[in-house]
């Protein structure tokens, strides 16, 4: 893994999480995104190095809004950068990880993403994210 790319958080509502955050942070979000195949609405913080995702769900049955009806807001993720997510996602599933899809997808802020089950992580939702151009530059 090369560092902590972001840290997602849920939230009920992410207008009002988007105030307190730029207050909170002194920055304001510099991406906003709805990704469509998660159902969920993003926003971005960059402070430095660090990143902060906000995420609501979209919908009654997305992972976000399952997440917020069990468990309440908070971290809900997280994400590391690494340098070849399919070569990542091989060696993690034969060191015995349960990974949450076969292959990599597109995630928000232009990733390509793949999870980890957090049984298998201590309670810790794992995001393994790799930048959509090296990896299509690779594939
Ligand atoms: N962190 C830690 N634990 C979590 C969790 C999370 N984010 N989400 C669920 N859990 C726990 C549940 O509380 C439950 O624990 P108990 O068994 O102790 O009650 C257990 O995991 C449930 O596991 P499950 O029944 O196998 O699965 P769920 O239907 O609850 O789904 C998960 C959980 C992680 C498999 C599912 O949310 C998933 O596939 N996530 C990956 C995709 C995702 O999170 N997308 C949204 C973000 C997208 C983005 O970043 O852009």
């Amino acid at each position: 893994m090369n560092k902590i790319e972001h840290i997602g958080i849920a939230v009920k509502d992410i207008q009002k999480a988007n105030q307190l955050y730029e207050i909170l942070l002194g920055v304001a979000a510099y991406k906003e995104e709805i990704v469509e195949s998660e159902q969920v609405q993003t926003s971005f913080f960059k402070m430095g190095e660090s990143k902060i995702e906000l995420l609501q769900g979209l919908s009654t049955d997305d992972a976000i809004t399952k997440f917020i009806e069990k468990r309440g807001e908070g971290i809900h993720h997280i994400a590391f950068d690494v340098q070849n997510i399919e070569q990542k996602m091989a060696a993690l599933k034969a060191k015995g990880f349960r990974l949450l899809n076969e292959k990599p997808k597109p995630g928000a802020d232009n990733k390509m993403i793949a999870f980890i089950h957090p049984k298998r992580t201590n309670g810790v939702l794992i995001e393994l994210c790799q930048d959509r151009t090296t990896y299509e530059e690779e594939s």
